[in-house]
């Protein structure tokens, strides 16, 4: 169902998420929901000849039981879970070669920023970050040895929104070589779909709107192409970097209500964003989901609308986001997203800390800039709460 001129949300979704890797079939139990399998290895009846799983890192039961599910829900066709999002980005990295050189947005998750710079460069890969809603800024900065191309959208915590086809196709032009990964973190696949444009990789921080309860850590990378699915499955074993079953029996179980929580997430968002434009304390609203955001267009061409999470401007500098987060009673001050329980927290000292201070500057990270991620509770409850706590930091 389209919602305010957004692309349309194919039905089957809710269904898939259900069903998709979850047959009873699969156990001799006939168990409807799948069991937490938790052996670390398994019988063999003769030497090197596994019935169907050896040892827990290669693989489990529930965790194929979730990996196929996310598959599913991409439009992929093979799904890999890893122990976090930033567990997921380092096992895709390693497809990667000293010599080989990233161009990534400039506006990522502070830990991502921070694995690039301090990680990723000292093992002798290139990165250059660049403006990715500026194709122009995109293309100078490719190279000979460009090998990899990295993007968040909507970025963290700006909320720019990236043209996923146009920079893929951008890239693919260069070489098909150069694979094209999406953090798609914020959205989830019911609100969009990067393989479908042309992306090689989508990859998640579950942690976040995935699993929704904002009570396990985890990844995951999808794929379509098997080359891609085999490089990538030697090194989840290789690497080491799995997530624990009870942890993808969670996430698999939080994917049955994905549907009806993002619904909820993106109805409230709006809600909030547009009482909050009106306020005389902020002075900007980042969400994608109105009409002003710069690629508000763009967004209803790839998106099936705009998750819980955006951010403001208010006025006043550090003295008084810092009162203000600390007077709000129903938002807790944390970091994270995407979570029932609405958050709230201040980027430059908390999520993106770790960005170097020039470019924190130039995206426009600001001690005034507020990351919210609105939960489940009623909306007017959210606003009562803003409202109270805008009160206590701006009335005399
Ligand atoms: O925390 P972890 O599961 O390792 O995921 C890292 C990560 C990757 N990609 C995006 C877009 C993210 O937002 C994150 C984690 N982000 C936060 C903790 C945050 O508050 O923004």
């Amino acid at each position: 169902m389209a919602q305010n001129g957004f692309l349309e949300q194919k039905p089957g979704f809710a269904t898939i998420a259900i069903h998709a890797g979850q047959e009873p079939e699969k156990w001799k139990s006939g168990a409807v929901v799948p069991p937490i399998v938790t052996a670390t290895t398994f019988k063999q009846p003769a030497p090197a000849e596994p019935i169907e799983f050896e040892y827990g890192r290669s693989g489990n039961p529930t965790r194929n039981t979730l990996e196929e599910c996310l598959a599913a829900l991409e439009d992929g066709k093979h799904g890999f879970a890893f122990a976090s999002g930033l567990g997921a980005a380092t096992t895709i990295y390693s497809l990667l070669s000293a010599g080989d050189h990233v161009v990534c947005c400039d506006d990522v998750y502070g830990g991502i920023n921070r694995l690039f710079r301090n990680v990723v460069q000292r093992m002798g890969i290139e990165i250059s970050f660049a403006d990715f809603t500026n194709l122009e800024k995109v293309e100078k900065v490719f190279q000979a040895n460009t090998k990899m191309v990295w993007m968040e959208t909507p970025t963290n915590p700006m909320m720019k929104v990236i043209d996923i086809g146009a920079i893929s196709k951008l890239a693919k032009k260069r070489s098909s070589d150069i694979i094209v990964v999406v953090d798609n973190t914020f959205l989830t696949p019911y609100l969009q779909k990067p393989l479908n444009f042309g992306t090689d990789i989508v990859v998640y921080s579950l942690t976040k709107y995935m699993n929704g309860h904002s009570d396990a850590i985890m990844g995951a990378a999808i794929v379509r192409d098997d080359k891609l699915a085999e490089r990538l499955r030697f090194l989840q074993n290789a690497m080491g970097a799995v997530p624990s079953p009870m942890d993808c029996y969670l996430v698999n179980r939080s994917l049955k209500t994905l549907a009806l929580r993002m619904e909820q997430h993106k109805k409230s968002s709006l809600i909030v964003a547009n009482w909050l434009k009106k306020h005389p304390q902020v002075l900007s609203v980042m969400h994608p989901g109105l009409p002003e955001h710069p690629q508000h267009e763009l967004a209803r061409r790839q998106m099936s609308g705009h998750s819980g999470v955006f951010s403001f401007v208010m006025a006043g500098g550090l003295k008084e986001s810092r009162k203000f987060l600390m007077s709000l009673q129903i938002f807790i001050l944390a970091e994270s997203l995407g979570g029932y329980e609405s958050l709230a927290e201040l980027p430059s000292l908390m999520t993106h800390a770790s960005v170097p201070a020039e470019q924190r500057a130039e995206l426009g990270i600001t001690d005034s800039l507020i990351r919210l991620s609105i939960g489940l509770e009623d909306p007017e409850d959210l606003i009562n709460d803003l409202e109270h706590a805008f009160k206590a930091t701006f009335s005399k």
